[in-house]
């Protein structure tokens, strides 16, 4: 160490605050036993950590700087206050900032500037969890789920078998079968995985529910198939279209099916395009109903499409990726009432459970299917002759051979909350959308998408600046409308005071999405939220 560890002028930002400072001269004081060192610091390298050198003390130093760092921007996090981000553009980015340099060097660094890295690393990034950061479906910042993912990255291990992830392979039986058991299956009956998303679940509904109907796919592709379409409303998300671009079905054989005026499929529209796609001699084979639609928040009707599912021997998947966790409250899993009758589903904790990304489940109700699917019986990992019950090894279920453990942090959140704290902080998120709807029905400067409560904890709105009303309805106001909501972000985001999302969608111009999926917010982060939109607004 002593040949590299030059003693150096003192850096003033090291590390972090003056009682840092005074502690790291304490440490390097007991550590190299120099009373000399006073106002100096020490240069130190990666090789100085473990395993590279037998110095704990050092390792553990450094690694208590990191927990610092995390903390700090832990409490920034949650105080409504400080800025949400501080923006910059892509091309500063990679140009570099005041000491933040992105590029990569041929040589080491010191851990001194790692540690500046990682700090500048969260300070230029987006605090999702803060109390008003509603921009995206996964927010918040769970601290149990936080302590979960830093264990699984200590474990470092992978999926694919129980011999080298004994205790999460474990746990995601346990935790699959109380999914299984949540949406009304036995558990005999149903399989499952967790895979790196929604789209990817989705991906796997249709992946199995063709292989079901036509298990010569896997042999000899598609060209020993007929024609297949699936379905899926309007409001369905775009990760289908994706997942049959992906599976050789091809982006045109996927029917958009026409919702109500709440973004709902209509089931009987389902059925005239079944038959339709029949007529023309296509061969349906699998609807996605969506539970939670992307942007509005709609639950299909699921009893009368799995009416139409059976009539027609449809295989019946549920995107329930947002709506999922809806399912823990007693109060409102109604709206997802015929999900049991799915044959697979899409289910995200990550999102509405707030469960750190990622985190999401494909649940399929018919045992084997997955691995019969998936199957390839890679000699050097699945060795059948093992000392334990190889079912136990997942890797042959999967489409991925490595897969990273995303079941810790579940598993530790509902060890923590029990299924009852995930139930009233989803109940809460619910209450807090009906409380905005409220506050803004009564507001003339802000008109809702939908005149009815919100079916979710998606609300949908425009704000309208007070120089529209004088604009007459028709379509100069509604192109002057279409540019509100993305200069109202836009100067958010400058400012780092909100996030929210906003999109068109079919007739309807650029308007704003509020979602409630982070247990920080308050009543009164949404009063600020629409104080703040008035602020922006009132002069566009
Ligand atoms: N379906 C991915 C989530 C997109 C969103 O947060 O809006």
């Amino acid at each position: 160490m002593t040949e590299r560890c030059s003693q150096q002028v003192y850096n003033p930002w090291w590390p972090c605050s003056a009682t840092s400072v005074d502690c790291w001269v304490a440490f390097l004081r007991a550590h190299f036993r120099a009373e000399a060192v006073t106002d100096v610091t020490v240069y130190l390298f990666y090789s100085d950590l473990l395993p590279s050198k037998d110095d704990k003390d050092l390792t553990q130093y450094f690694l208590l700087q990191v927990v610092d760092i995390l903390l700090n921007y832990i409490k920034k996090t949650f105080d409504a206050k400080s800025k949400i981000l501080d923006f910059h553009h892509p091309h500063q980015l990679l140009e570099g900032l005041d000491g933040f340099n992105l590029n990569l060097s041929d040589h080491p660094e010191s851990l001194e500037q790692i540690l500046v890295d990682c700090t500048d690393t969260l300070k230029y990034g987006v605090k999702t969890g803060h109390p008003r950061y509603f921009n995206q479906l996964s927010s918040g910042l769970d601290m149990i789920g936080l302590a979960g993912e830093w264990l699984t990255a200590t474990a470092n291990t992978n999926m694919f078998t129980y011999e080298i992830a004994p205790v999460f392979t474990s746990m995601e039986a346990i935790l699959l079968k109380k999914m299984y058991e949540i949406i009304g299956w036995g558990e005999a009956e149903a399989d499952g995985i967790f895979s790196p998303g929604g789209s990817i679940s989705n991906l796997y509904g249709i992946l199995v529910a063709r292989y079901k109907l036509y298990p010569e796919i896997k042999t000899k592709g598609m060209a020993a198939l007929p024609c297949i379409v699936l379905f899926v409303s309007e409001q369905g998300h775009y990760s289908v279209k994706k997942a049959a671009a992906v599976l050789g079905i091809g982006v045109h054989h996927v029917i958009e099916v026409k919702c109500d005026e709440r973004g709902k499929m209509i089931p009987d529209e389902l059925e005239k395009n079944v038959l339709q796609a029949k007529t023309k001699g296509q061969a349906p084979f699998c609807v996605i109903a969506t539970a939670g639609s992307t942007v509005f928040g709609a639950f299909d009707p699921l009893h009368a499409i799995a009416d139409v599912c059976e009539k027609h021997k449809l295989w019946m998947h549920v995107d329930a990726a947002w709506g999922g966790g809806l399912l823990l409250s007693r109060k409102y899993s109604y709206k997802l009432s015929g999900i049991e009758r799915a044959n697979s589903v899409t289910w995200n904790p990550h999102k509405l459970m707030g469960v750190p990304l990622q985190c999401s489940a494909i649940l399929i109700r018919e045992k084997g299917l997955l691995e019969a699917c998936n199957q390839m019986q890679a000699g050097y990992l699945f060795q059948p002759d093992k000392l334990y019950n190889v079912d136990f090894d997942t890797g042959d279920k999967s489409i991925q051979c490595g897969r990273h453990v995303d079941i810790f942090k579940l598993w530790l959140m509902w060890k923590a909350k029990g299924t009852c704290g995930f139930e009233e902080q989803i109940n809460r998120y619910m209450e807090l959308a009906k409380y905005f709807y409220k506050v803004l029905k009564e507001k003339d400067n802000f008109q809702l998408v939908f005149d009815a409560e919100p079916e979710f904890t998606n609300v949908c709105f425009w704000y309208l600046p007070p120089r529209l009303k004088y604009i007459t309805k028709g379509l100069e106001r509604e192109q002057e409308l279409h540019k509100i909501a993305p200069k109202i972000k836009a100067r958010m985001t400058e400012e780092g005071t909100a996030m929210i999302s906003y999109q068109p969608c079919g007739d309807k111009v650029n308007f704003f999405r509020m979602i409630f999926s982070n247990p920080a917010t308050r009543q009164t982060d949404v009063d600020y939220l629409i104080d703040e939109m008035e602020r922006i607004g009132k002069d566009l």
